[in-house]
């Protein structure tokens, strides 16, 4: 592993000054006047007054703004609390209690979901750059009211403001860098601790597997707010590579300038759609759900190069991938990690683990006391790799029968002409639940995909009902189940 002994991009800075670091539409940076700019933004914070250990709030997308507030509130020593922008005030407020945020940063201009405009043609209109201004604005979260369970502690506005000067803050690869919401798809989200060696343990392992060096160039494709982008963002700073920042160009375009991006399997699947594919793109890596062989058989033999990985919050993004082969599973852990089943569950025992969930002033540990943590995924080990099952809070009861919702929602993503599905329970009177089917589909009816899939399943799989997909998703990467389960409540 590189032994970084310093602050990343001060270390890339000192030995390869001219080098471009990042990329945001036309601009871009050298190591040496982006750790000028992560600089004096830290003094502007630390002015402001944020120390070692203050618990910062960042709401922001993935633009420039967001991304230098990041590592200069990491340079003062912040414990960072990223936050999807989009989340509604009460939401946000919920989430934040018991950590003790101090500050909030909001990077207003470029509100707007990092994920789903990027796969439209047309930018959002919040989305658009104004400039390197965070003085708040209207969105969720009002000025008046900033969020914290109590009045008394609401965390102050932070504005970004760069001053001269240098902020004497060391590099401790041990210090507490980030908390990280799980993304909540079934209960309350939680904030992660993560160290920066655990995000240094993370990027060490995928970037050893898919051979990320200096020379590539990672596209910031999910959300810095969520482990999957900031996972590319620790790659990017362990090998002083490329990053490219999407601004307001759409996936298809912003995937133009990079040789690697991360994404979820809808996003691989709309990229396909394309007529002709980003030409510098040649590996992508997959993740966050259940990943169907059909789709990475067809970007392979299309020239891209896929990795199917599985990770979790906790982990700090992936910690197992195989290169794409035609057959499902996610390969074998990354190099540092290991992997057991116990019970049908899978646990895990890894330097890139958090250090616990953050909860009023303290840390509550994730690992029992061997250092294993338990996912609360099933899994198995299947012609020697695993094999990811379904979280075992997604499984419900019908008559008797038990039902893994992935289990049906794999043989559906079977069907060429769906991109995504998801089944939830609806309560029966006379079965307990009942399955029922969402789906994002272009080119066929839901009458024929029920009739496709009629024989493919057993009777008490087979939905009771088929819903076009709604957009939930709010910004984020991942559709809560929970809402689904309460949008189809009211569709009877
Ligand atoms: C899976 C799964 C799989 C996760 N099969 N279920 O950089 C990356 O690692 C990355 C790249 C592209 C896309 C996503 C990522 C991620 O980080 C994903 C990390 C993530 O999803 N974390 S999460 O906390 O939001 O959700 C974790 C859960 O997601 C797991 O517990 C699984 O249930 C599910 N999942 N990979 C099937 N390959």
């Amino acid at each position: 592993m590189t032994e970084l002994t310093d602050w990343p991009w001060l270390c890339w800075a000192r030995r390869y000054p001219q080098r471009v670091a990042l990329c945001c539409g036309e601009q871009g940076y050298d190591w040496h006047t982006l750790a000028g700019r992560i600089e004096r933004l830290a003094v502007g914070f630390s002015q402001q007054g944020v120390r070692c250990g203050s618990a910062v709030v960042l709401r922001g997308a993935n633009g420039e703004t967001s991304l230098l507030a990041y590592l200069a509130l990491l340079k003062c020593g912040a414990r960072l609390i990223p936050v999807n922008p989009r989340l509604p005030a009460a939401q946000l407020t919920a989430m934040l209690c018991g950590l003790d945020a101090e500050f909030i940063l909001t990077a207003e201009e470029e509100i707007g979901s990092p994920l789903t405009p990027l796969l439209r043609s047309e930018p959002e209109g919040n989305t658009r750059l104004r400039s390197l201004r965070a003085d708040g604005g209207a969105d969720t979260v009002p000025h008046s009211s900033p969020p914290d369970c109590d009045a008394d502690t609401a965390p102050r506005t932070l504005t970004l403001a760069e001053q001269a000067g240098v902020i004497p803050h060391p590099w401790d690869p041990a210090h507490i860098a980030t908390l990280t919401f799980t993304s909540g798809s079934g209960g309350t989200p939680k904030a992660v601790a993560h160290r920066f060696s655990a995000h240094l343990a993370s990027a060490s392992g995928v970037c050893e597997r898919l051979g990320f060096t200096a020379e590539e160039s990672w596209l910031l494709s999910l959300p810095l707010f969520h482990v999957s982008g900031q996972g590319i963002l620790w790659r990017w700073l362990l090998r002083g590579a490329g990053l490219v920042l999407p601004g307001e160009l759409p996936l298809s375009r912003a995937l133009e300038n990079a040789t690697f991006a991360s994404l979820v399997p809808t996003q691989l699947w709309r990229v396909l759609q394309l007529p002709s594919l980003p030409e510098t793109l040649h590996t992508v890596l997959l993740g966050g759900a259940a990943i169907p062989a059909s789709l990475t058989s067809e970007a392979e033999a299309r020239g891209i190069a896929c990795w199917c990985g599985y990770g979790l919050t906790e982990t700090a993004s992936t910690l197992a991938a195989k290169r794409a082969d035609g057959k499902e599973g996610v390969g074998l852990p990354l190099n540092g990690q290991r992997i057991r089943i116990n019970d049908g569950q899978i646990q895990i025992r890894s330097a890139a683990l958090g250090c616990g969930y953050w909860r009023n002033g303290g840390l509550i540990p994730l690992t029992d006391e061997e250092g294993w943590f338990s996912t609360r995924d099933r899994g198995e080990w299947r012609a020697g790799e695993l094999r990811v099952c379904g979280r075992m809070d997604n499984q419900f009861f019908s008559a008797g029968e038990g039902i893994q919702p992935e289990q049906i929602e794999q043989i559906l993503l079977a069907h060429p002409a769906i991109s995504q599905v998801f089944i939830v329970p609806r309560e029966d009177a006379e079965y307990g639940h009942r399955p029922v089917a969402l789906v994002a589909t272009e080119a066929a009816t839901l009458a024929e995909i029920a009739d496709w899939a009629g024989s493919r399943l057993a009777g008490f799989q087979r939905p009771v009902a088929w819903y076009r997909l709604p957009d939930l998703s709010g910004g984020g990467v991942k559709i809560s189940r929970k809402r689904l389960m309460a949008w189809v409540a009211l569709c009877e």
